[in-house]
């Protein structure tokens, strides 16, 4: 049977201030240009770029430039589910950090709404200025889409400027969900302040190891059953949730992860879902990649969604 393809229209956000190193930015017309003709493009939002920024907030490397970038992905986002009440986006990212401004933007266009998350990845992404072991912004947009500081448990001391700038952040992204209506799959590489917050709030996670058990399919009906009575849903795709070897071209690979069977298993299923309104893939670095694998296998997994 053939499936209408459920996100045919697009938004890219070409940005790669919130990782380690310059290239994710190029991730999204990458993937973006193996979609073929159905893919119908919303918007581009592009970013400063790393050599245009100072670097003024040090456990936030780069957040003055990503908060410009978060306000122009929220105001695309809410003005697109404003016009198109009934409709789903995709959205093509590059590093992880602008997904706060994606929820953002969902949450504006409807304020009522009880937000889920499905997280797909390595990380857990809950880290903020205040607990994190690099300064990397994509390990901190579900801090910031809640709101949450993890002043209790802090190793670093923030200055004034990465202050404010994170003040910011939190009031950009608006508190678009709450950690009760959050799940994960597949994170496998947690610093120990994550792993905290994660059991503290007894957040949902589906290992690796589950998901070869019980089946992409099965996981992911699960995690929609977790998610019921919440009124739509935001999956985050984050490459780096499959297997190292399979995904050379990605910023921080981490081994033992999931295979491409059951993760385009998941996606289709949660795509099924009506009350998923937002897909988002982010983290392809084509700069690390080999010659074009990871793009190429994410496209294949995306098939039939995208
Ligand atoms: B990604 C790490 N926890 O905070 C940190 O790729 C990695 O968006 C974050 O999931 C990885 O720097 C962020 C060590
Ligand atoms: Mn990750
Ligand atoms: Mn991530
Ligand atoms: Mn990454």
């Amino acid at each position: 049977k053939i499936m209408k393809k459920k996100f045919k229209k697009m938004l890219l956000v070409e940005c790669d201030l919130g990782g380690p190193e310059a290239g994710a930015a190029l991730g999204p017309n990458a993937l973006y240009s193996l979609l073929g003709e159905n893919a119908e493009l919303v918007d581009v939002i592009r970013c400063a770029e790393i050599s245009d920024c100072h670097n003024t907030t040090p456990q936030a490397h780069n957040l003055k430039e990503i908060n410009d970038c978060l306000y122009q992905i929220s105001q695309s986002v809410s003005e697109f589910f404003k016009k198109n009440q009934n409709e789903s986006l995709g959205i093509i990212a590059g590093d992880h950090s602008t997904a706060c401004g994606s929820l953002a933007g969902l949450k504006t266009a409807n304020p009522d709404a009880r937000i889920g998350v499905i997280w797909i990845d390595a990380h857990a992404d809950i880290h903020s200025p205040y607990t994190t072991p690099s300064g990397n912004v994509h390990g901190m947009p579900i801090a910031a889409a809640v709101g949450a500081d993890h002043k209790k448990i802090a190793i670093n001391s923030i200055d004034q400027e990465t202050h404010a700038e994170w003040e910011k952040t939190k009031r950009l992204s608006q508190s678009s969900f709450t950690l009760n209506d959050l799940v994960y799959i597949g994170i496998r590489d947690l610093e120990q302040q994550e792993q905290e917050v994660l059991e503290q709030h007894n957040i949902p996670h589906y290992s690796v190891s589950s998901v070869s058990r019980l089946g992409g399919t099965e996981v992911a009906t699960a995690a929609l059953k977790y998610l019921e009575h919440c009124s739509s849903i935001y999956v985050s795709f984050d490459i780096d949730s499959l297997d190292a070897e399979l995904v050379p071209g990605t910023g921080t690979p981490v081994t033992d992860g999931l295979d491409a069977f059951n993760t385009m298993k998941i996606i289709s299923t949660l795509a099924a879902s009506d009350k998923v309104k937002l897909l988002e893939v982010v983290e392809i670095n084509p700069l690390l990649d080999q010659g074009n694998k990871t793009t190429e296998l994410v496209a294949r997994i995306l098939e039939g969604v995208f």
